[in-house]
């Protein structure tokens, strides 16, 4: 997929049926961008929510994965939805909103990623464009919003009540599970286990009202080992881990290796 400017792979591949593999950086460094985007992920989500990326970081951390061939996904911060136009300047292909719980929060989210007559997004996009070399500004405008994915994050009791309508929002078009709030979420604040069975049942749930509404349904995999299963129950996109669970794990098990407990 090289060969395909980097901008429009990510819509385009799962357009064509594939499920992606997306690497999760939260820790603001290029060299860590790079790196990750040169192993076998499809993409590279740079997490501004938990993560410390901020759009400083992002304007570099798009350009790093862009030149290992790669499209970028970032999560925006809770609620602060204007941010969503800015790092699609930036040339982010899609954008992940967490804690959309109703459907004026997904028309909201919206509003913002795409062009008139589905959304409000205001034109500044020569960064994004210049990752795209054979687009006119015309072709662009017709075009941005399809390239651009606006995925709303699905990760509390109201967003699952609320899923049919912010699934039916034109401007949306994917959801994304969060597995551990929903499961904080769905044990009234007892517990967080994203591995449970009722998060595995709202998994697969999620995973059937997208089907029907002809969206894309992505999801952050509670254990990488379920992949294979999300994969099958219809899931084109999933993340497996962040950079700290891998630092900290790998940390952990060379310490174990050298007789550190
Ligand atoms: C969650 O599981 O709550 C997430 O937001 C995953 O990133
Ligand atoms: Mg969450």
């Amino acid at each position: 997929m090289t060969s395909m400017s980097t901008v429009p792979q990510l819509a385009a591949r799962m357009r064509a049926g594939e499920s992606l593999i997306t690497a999760w950086n939260g820790i603001p460094d290029p060299l860590l961008s790079g790196l990750l985007a040169r192993e076998a992920f499809d993409t590279v989500t740079l997490d501004m929510q938990h993560g410390a990326h901020d759009i400083g970081s992002v304007a570099v951390g798009v350009q790093t994965i862009a030149a290992a061939g790669k499209p970028t996904i970032v999560r925006i911060p809770v609620g602060q939805f204007a941010i969503a136009s800015r790092v699609l300047d930036l040339g982010a292909s899609g954008v992940i909103a967490p804690m959309v719980n109703s459907k004026a929060d997904a028309e909201a989210f919206a509003s913002f990623m795409k062009f008139p007559p589905l959304g409000d997004r205001s034109w500044g996009p020569a960064l994004t464009m210049s990752l795209m070399p054979n687009l006119t500004g015309p072709d662009y405008l017709a075009e941005g919003n399809r390239h651009h994915l606006s995925i709303a994050m699905i990760e509390t009791k109201e967003a699952l009540n609320a899923l049919d309508d912010i699934l039916a929002v034109p401007g949306i078009d994917a959801v994304f599970v969060g597995p551990s709030d929903l499961s904080i979420a769905l044990s009234g604040g007892r517990n967080v286990d994203p591995t449970r069975k009722d998060v595995a049942d709202a998994l697969l749930h999620v995973a059937q009202r997208a089907r029907a509404h002809a969206k894309f349904a992505t999801c952050f995999a509670p254990r990488p080992e379920d992949v294979p299963q999300l994969v099958k129950d219809g899931y084109s996109l999933m993340a497996i881990s962040t950079d700290f669970m891998q630092l900290r794990a790998g940390a952990r098990a060379s310490l174990a290796a050298a007789g550190r407990a």
